[in-house]
């Protein structure tokens, strides 16, 4: 049976560390289903919108190679239920996460891949707006 692994992430000013994410997420399995998470999420978490909007985000993820579907991620507590939604077998996350999603073992692995080290999107917009 067709093994779907399932990520998030906001793919903000989008780079080579999403990219590899993505890469490494997909090796997993045979199905990559990427949630993009909402302009409002970010402003309610974050305090801040994203760079580019989320049909921008969306539309760049949806168009990379190993990416079969994208959704918006509307909360961060809807988790379980996208998981279930698109019955993801993996659940991958970047490190930066590690431990934080633990509880879904229950109904899919839960992977969390080192990141890929000195980029971000915070410090690609430091470096562009030359602070
Ligand atoms: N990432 C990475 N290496 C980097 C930067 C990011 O591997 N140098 C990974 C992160 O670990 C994450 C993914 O890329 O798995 C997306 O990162 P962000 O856009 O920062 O997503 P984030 O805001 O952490 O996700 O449910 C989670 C939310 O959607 C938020």
């Amino acid at each position: 049976m067709a093994r779907t692994v399932i990520t998030f992430g906001t793919f903000d000013v989008f780079h080579v560390g999403h990219l590899r994410v993505i890469e490494r997420a997909a090796a997993l399995g045979d199905r990559l289903v990427v949630g993009v998470s909402a302009d409002a999420l970010n402003v309610a978490k974050k305090g801040r919108a994203p760079v580019f909007s989320q049909a921008e985000r969306l539309a760049i993820v949806a168009a990379l190679k190993p990416v079969s579907e994208v959704f918006v991620e509307e909360s961060l507590e809807q988790k379980r239920e996208y998981i279930e939604r698109y019955a993801a077998d993996v659940l991958v996350m970047g490190d930066d996460w590690a431990g934080r999603f633990d509880e879904f073992a229950d109904i899919c692995e839960v992977v969390y891949l080192p990141r890929t080290p000195a980029i971000s999107t915070t410090a690609l917009i430091e470096k562009i707006s030359g602070a």
